[in-house]
């Protein structure tokens, strides 16, 4: 019912890619004979992707989805709504914590029993909500950028997410990290091994809060980090990207995310498939369910992605949907 309401709120919109995903999602979940309670379970089903898997989880969770609820937020949406501001605090987490009782940040302060992490998200909490000047996102590249070209010059730091975009502030700082010829297991050493333990002595990193995780959007760490002469605590994502992956990297990592999603929905369209890591064609489908990985097409140059794609270039400033 709620994914329906999606779905007659993008028809209503016109939204055509976003009418025919949810259609397919709702269909193939109407086939199913058992309930649908994790991601995980939704994900197995072939006609569910990434995206839709998550809003469903999230409905399992809280019984409704929190992009229908903008305008009138119960209390409980409220608390859960708070509690997701704490850095690495998930919906799940915070379902949790509102399901026990707990009503307030200063609840879960006095009496939650809280890992490490946790405490310092919540310590944190008003850093993390405060957005982040673009001269001050620049900033804490180059400390950064610094940091890794003094152990190897050939190394390339750019920043990506909404400041590639020209975006006046940001949420968080994302740093993709890359050098032309090396492999993600270079590029993760050099990172982790050396330049993250300097960062920490320097004083710059104040905690890693995702370390080395191999996710299906590549390789990052992610903690915080601090300006030298500042206070203020600011959420730092590292990705690290083989050189050969650069340009499939740099649109993923630029977004926005529903640009994202449009490009690779249009590349599933054309029988390939876009993803951090390239431009694969030959791809076989049983559905939404992926045979084969595919041919690489392009991962390397950016332009050239969106040459193969069909897609005019366009600057990250226009990538905003
Ligand atoms: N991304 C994506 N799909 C998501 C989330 C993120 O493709 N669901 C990509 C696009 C942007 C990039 O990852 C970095 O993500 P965020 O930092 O979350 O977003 P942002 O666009 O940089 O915005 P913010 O200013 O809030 O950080
Ligand atoms: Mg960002």
């Amino acid at each position: 019912e709620v994914l329906q309401q999606m779905l007659d709120y993008y028809t209503r919109t016109g939204d055509h890619w976003r009418t025919l995903a949810y259609r397919k999602g709702i269909n193939a979940l109407r086939r199913q004979t058992k309930k649908i309670k994790s991601k995980a379970e939704a994900r197995s089903i072939p006609g569910i992707g990434e995206r839709l898997a998550d809003k469903i989880e999230e409905i399992v969770l809280t019984d409704h989805l929190r992009r229908l609820n903008h305008t009138n937020e119960s209390e409980a949406d409220k608390i859960i709504q708070e509690f997701l501001g704490i850095y690495g605090c998930g919906l799940a987490q915070a379902s949790k914590w509102a399901a026990q009782g707990y009503r307030s940040l200063s609840d879960l302060r006095e009496r939650a029993s809280l890992t490490k992490n946790q405490r310092i998200g919540l310590e944190r909490y008003h850093d993390f909500a405060q957005r982040i000047p673009h001269k001050e996102v620049e900033a804490h590249g180059a400390v950064v950028r610094r940091a890794i070209q003094s152990v190897d010059k050939e190394m390339q730091v750019i920043i990506g997410g909404s400041y590639r975009r020209g975006a006046q502030d940001s949420g968080d700082i994302d740093l993709l990290i890359t050098k032309s010829e090396a492999t993600l297991e270079q590029v993760r050493s050099l990172v982790l091994d050396t330049v993250v333990p300097q960062l920490f002595r320097e004083g710059f990193l104040q905690i890693g809060l995702q370390t080395s995780r191999r996710t299906g959007e590549g390789s990052k760490w992610q903690g915080a980090s601090v300006l030298p002469g500042t206070t203020i605590w600011r959420r730092l994502d590292l990705l690290f990207v083989p050189g050969a992956e650069f340009g499939a990297a740099m649109i993923y990592f630029t977004g926005n995310d529903i640009f994202n999603r449009s490009m690779r929905l249009l590349a599933r369209r054309k029988g390939m498939c876009l993803n951090q890591r390239g431009l694969f064609k030959d791809v076989m489908r049983n559905g939404q369910m992926k045979l084969n990985p595919g041919r690489l097409v392009e991962g390397r140059d950016e332009r050239r992605i969106f040459e193969v794609l069909g897609v005019p270039w366009r600057p990250p400033e226009l990538r905003i949907c």
